[in-house]
This record gives C-alpha cells, structure tokens and sequence, in this order.
C-alpha cells in the first residue's frame, strides 16, 4: 500500500511563508522581517529546497494562540492598529506596547505577522510529532521573549512555548535550548513549574558601563526555576551568563560540554533549539564575537544526539550574516557542504558584497568586525561549567 504511512528515514521539513517577510517595524527598528527573504534567497540559491519537505501554513487561529496567551491579551493584539492605537490606554502599557524603548511596536499588519510565524512553528512541531520528519525547521520563528499576556523584547506571541506545548502531546521529556544572545526567559516562565521541559539558555548577562543591565536582564547561573523546593520545574532550567567578546573555540567547549551533560543526564525525547543569530561578531545589538561555522556547530552537536528536532530562527541584527548562518544551518541539517563562493545567480547578492572583509562569499571572517574585546578569562569559564554542573545534580531528587 502506499500513501499512508510515516516515510521511512531521515527527512528535514521547512516551514515558511513569505508573507512574514512584508512587515516593517519602523525604519529605525532592528528587527527587519526582511532578513528572511536574504535568508530564503540563500537557501535556494544553493538548491537547498530539494533536499527538504517544504511547507506554507496559513496564519495560526485565535483559538490555538489560545492555548498559551491570555485571551484578552490576543483580543487586544488582534484588534490594534497603528489608526486606532490610543497611547493612553492603560492596557496599551500593561500589555508591553509603547513605553520609553518602544521595543514592540504597533505596525500594519501586526496580527498577520505574528499569526504567520506562530503557526510556522506548530506546523513544524507537529511534523516531528507526526513522525513525518526528524528534523523541521522555523526560521521566522524563536520569539522567545513574548509573555502569555505580554509583548516584550520585539516578541509578541511566544511561538516556542506553543511549539513546545505541541510536542509535549508525544513527548515526555522536552530540551529547549537557547544560542540566541538574550536570555530565554518568556519559555523558562512558561514552564517553570514542570519538569518536562529543562530550558537551557546561553547568553550575555551584565551590566553596562552606564549601569543598565542587558536586555532582559535575567539569567544568572544561580537562577535555576522556582525557589519553592516542592515545586517540580525546580532545577530544570540551567543559565549560562557569559561575558562581551566570547569566541568560537569557548564558545564551542562550553556548548558542547554542558549541553551534552544535560542531555545525558535529562535524557530528553525531543529538542527545541532556538538559532538566535544575535550572538554572531559584528551584529547590530549582539556582543559576542563568533564566526558563522561556530554558531552552526551547536546545530551539528544538537543533530548529533539524533533526537526529533525543531530549529527555529530569534534574534539576528546584521542580516546579511543571519542569511548566511540560518542557510549554512539549514545545510547542516540536510548534511549538505555549501561553496564558500556565493552563487552568482543569487538575487540581492548586492546584500551579501558590503563587508569589509569576505564579500561575496557565505564565510566571512566575523572577527574582523570585532567590535567586543574577550573579557571571558578561561579561569572564570571552567568555574562556569563547574557551576553549571553542579547545578544539574538537582535533577537526581
Ligand atoms: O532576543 O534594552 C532594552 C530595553 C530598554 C528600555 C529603555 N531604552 C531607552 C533602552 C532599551 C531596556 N530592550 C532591548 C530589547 C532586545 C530584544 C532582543 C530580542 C531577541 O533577539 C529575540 C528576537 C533592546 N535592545 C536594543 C533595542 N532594544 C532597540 C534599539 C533601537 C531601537 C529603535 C527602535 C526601538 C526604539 C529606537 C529600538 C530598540
Ligand atoms: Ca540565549
Ligand atoms: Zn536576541
């Protein structure tokens, strides 16, 4: 008989729709929807879609947005309008909109946009849930900070969580982990007080010469979960803080070593990895300095525990360098190895020739643009994973 049953193998499934693409934040805003097209460009450019199943979901409904935010959140998301916004409605506020950052702004099309990526993301997680594929991906994705009533941090719908939820339905055990240069604090809230999900989030943590703590200023090492040691979350989110300037060779180490502890000792079912390219040297907001082959080698190690995998995109400030890693992880996946030359027939190649170093081509050398000096001392990150270590005893009860 054919049709019916799971395909046999190993598949990867792509999930987008173009549509995400058209929306703007603002002209002074860093996060461009439009680093998805550079990034759609690429992976086809290089024939990447004839490798993979590739998917187009419609806009998420009200209802499945439902099973995490509050409906009275998503009326008022789904109703806004940059025409009918009123600045001084208290829920404008209370809801994270406005505000002196304006982190989350109100644009045409708002609803649409978060509709699209949200469903993006449960496709995917339902194609690993469905077992037709092992790994799927989300580029437009990885909103990790958005809260189930609240905007923050340019996320409005945490589509992680939601993802999440989707695969706990077959799932015991959920690893989320978090490359993305912020804290991954909305998806550590949504399940801090259950252990099937451990969150496992990289990222910078301190404070800045003006005092102000990075974004979202959450995050240290000794925030594992809820205080209360009734509560079952306890001990099953780990955060590494880390230091301006961190490179590839610590970078590497460190997520190798300590996310391979957690998967040992946590022994998950299914993994979320969120590819936040914000952690890349020379982006807009990021202050990390790793090189494009780095980033993807937690992606490689990631595939390696060959568990179901849901990628899904986040942060990424300097487009043309989140084009080039999110189409170099997406080669990853399929086990594809890309020329380092670009494709001449490459729509926007014009995007990819601006650097100062290694235009043209997918691997430029991004501590070239180094803008941070490494203040991570190799004492101080043996301590971390130490740390970090020490931490996970808390999952032998
Ligand atoms: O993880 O740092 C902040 C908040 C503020 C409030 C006060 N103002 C003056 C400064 C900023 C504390 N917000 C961060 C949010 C970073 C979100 C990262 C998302 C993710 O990568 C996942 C997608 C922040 N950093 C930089 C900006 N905001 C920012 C920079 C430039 C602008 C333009 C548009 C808006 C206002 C001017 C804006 C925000
Ligand atoms: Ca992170
Ligand atoms: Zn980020």
């Amino acid at each position: 008989t054919f049709g019916m049953e799971k395909p046999q193998g190993y598949s990867v499934s792509f999930h987008y729709n173009p549509h995400v693409e058209y929306h703007h934040f603002g002209s002074s805003h860093p996060m461009k929807p439009w680093r998805l097209t550079l990034t759609k460009h690429l992976v086809l450019a290089y024939g990447l879609e004839f490798t993979m199943d590739l998917y187009q979901p419609p806009p998420a409904t009200f209802e499945q947005l439902s099973q995490f935010h509050d409906e009275g959140y998503l009326e008022f998301l789904s109703k806004i309008t940059p025409q009918n916004v009123e600045h001084d409605d208290p829920s404008y506020l209370a809801y994270g909109f406005g505000g002196e950052s304006n982190d989350c702004p109100v644009f045409d099309g708002l609803w649409n946009y978060v509709t699209l990526y949200s469903n993006a993301s449960l496709w995917a997680a339902n194609s690993l849930t469905s077992q037709q594929s092992s790994i799927a991906i989300n580029w437009s994705g990885g909103l990790h900070h958005a809260k189930k009533n609240m905007a923050s941090g340019f996320c409005y719908i945490n589509d992680i969580v939601l993802a999440i939820q989707q695969l706990l339905t077959r799932h015991q055990r959920v690893l989320y982990i978090d490359i993305d240069v912020h804290h991954g604090d909305g998806v550590e809230q949504a399940f801090e007080s259950t252990d099937r999900v451990f969150t496992l989030s990289y990222h910078k943590f301190g404070i800045d010469k003006n005092g102000y703590p990075f974004f979202p200023g959450t995050g240290n090492i000794h925030e594992m979960g809820p205080n209360d040691p009734s509560s079952r979350g306890k001990g099953h989110t780990l955060n590494i803080p880390l230091e301006d300037g961190i490179d590839d060779d610590q970078y590497k180490w460190l997520f190798k070593t300590i996310t391979g502890a957690v998967v040992e000792k946590y022994q998950p079912e299914a993994i979320v990895l969120q590819c936040g390219a914000d952690s890349l040297g020379g982006d807009r907001l990021g202050k990390f300095n790793l090189n494009i082959k780095a980033h993807g080698s937690c992606v490689e190690t990631v595939k390696s525990f060959e568990k179901p995998l849901l990628l899904i995109g986040g942060g990424g400030y300097t487009p043309r360098n989140v084009a080039r890693t999110w189409c170099h992880e997406t080669a990853v996946c399929v086990g594809a190895t890309l020329h380092n030359n670009l494709p001449t027939h490459l729509p926007y190649i014009q995007a990819f020739q601006g650097d100062e170093n290694g235009g043209g081509t997918l691997y430029p050398d991004l501590h070239n643009t180094k803008r941070h000096d490494n203040v991570n001392s190799a004492q101080k990150l043996q301590k971390l994973v130490q740390h970090a270590l020490e931490n996970l005893r808390y999952l032998e009860g």
